[in-house]
């Protein structure tokens, strides 16, 4: 097997990186009206493997839409990203998308997934480096909203980015014209990028995907609240906040938040905060956009739309984006 490590700093450097990240944004946010700790701090360990239950949720659509649509397109992406890529994943989890593409691509050369869950990351190349023996899987923990530095990518090759999930969809729109930009310049001259990116809906398809009847997505919102206690020393009582969804149509977005259930006061890293009752933390933002809206952000940020794929119920979109 070829899994090597990564090329950037050592993984425990990253990983305290990324703790005193946590403590700064949980503090700030928790301290700023209306609160707000960003997204990509609900997955830890815990988190991740609540995400991952979710994506096989019945009510959780974009998952299984997306992979159909990438069975469907798989062989026009491998024609249009040509033979021996180097793949570089944003936000990768669990790795199992990708293999859609391993799988229809002429010889891939390597896989580079970037992720912050560095546990979750280790484990899902393990498993890629054993059923692809041929690939080079250089895993990079990181945060991929951050300038990071990649490992060298051989300019010889034609460089294929992911970004499945509609994970661009927790950026605001101005946040993901930054971030294709930025990932312009990472994946550099010629280089190729598909991303997954989930569409306008009705509401109530909207609601139940992100408030499910099992209550996997209110775990996995809550689970924050139980990082903060153990990585933070906070005093969260768990019983009373509660998962709160909201459709903000005029922005085109779902909003995850925590609601306090009752006035109470809660204690992070030795600061008191006072909470009223309903008040909340803002979460999550998982923006939906329209096509046109999309093709023409990232054309704006330096890329050329050559394709775009969806399912017959217009859920969900794969886009395929050129950069000269
Ligand atoms: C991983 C950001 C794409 O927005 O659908 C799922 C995260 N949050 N359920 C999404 C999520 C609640 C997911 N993304």
């Amino acid at each position: 097997m070829k899994l090597q490590a990564t090329g950037s700093a050592p993984a425990g450097h990253a990983e305290a990186a990324i703790h005193d990240d946590f403590r700064n944004a949980v503090l700030a946010g928790l301290a700023a009206r209306p609160r707000a700790i960003p997204a990509k701090f609900l997955y830890d360990a815990e988190g991740s493997r609540l995400f991952d239950a979710i994506t096989r949720l019945d009510d959780y659509y974009p998952t299984r839409t997306e992979l159909g649509i990438l069975e469907a397109c798989a062989p026009e992406i491998a024609r249009l990203a040509g033979p021996g890529a180097v793949l570089v994943e944003f936000g990768s989890g669990s790795s199992t998308k990708i293999r859609l593409l391993l799988d229809a691509l002429e010889e891939p050369a390597a896989y580079l997934p970037i992720d912050i869950s560095g546990e979750h990351l280790l484990r899902a190349c393990r498993a890629l480096a054993r059923d692809y023996p041929a690939l080079t899987v250089q895993p990079v923990v990181g945060d991929f909203t951050r300038s990071l530095s990649l490992p060298p990518l051989d300019r010889g090759r034609h460089v294929l980015g992911f970004f499945p999930g509609s994970t661009i969809g927790n950026f605001t729109p101005e946040e993901a014209g930054q971030f294709l930009g930025q990932a312009a310049l990472t994946l550099g001259p010629g280089a190729s990028f598909v991303l997954g990116v989930d569409l306008v809906k009705p509401a109530h398809i909207l609601r139940a995907a992100y408030d499910d009847a099992k209550g996997v997505t209110a775990a996995f919102n809550l689970n924050l609240l139980r990082r903060i206690n153990r990585e933070l020393g906070g005093t969260f009582d768990l019983a009373r906040f509660a998962h709160k969804i909201v459709w903000n149509e005029a922005l085109d977005r779902i909003e995850m938040h925590l609601e306090s259930l009752a006035d109470q006061t809660v204690s992070v890293a030795g600061t008191s905060f006072a909470f009223a009752a309903g008040e909340t933390i803002h979460t999550e933002n998982s923006y939906k956009y329209r096509l046109d809206a999309f093709t023409g952000l990232a054309f704006s940020a330096g890329w050329r739309p050559l394709a775009h794929w969806t399912d017959e119920q217009a859920l969900f979109s794969v886009h395929f984006l050129r950069r000269d």
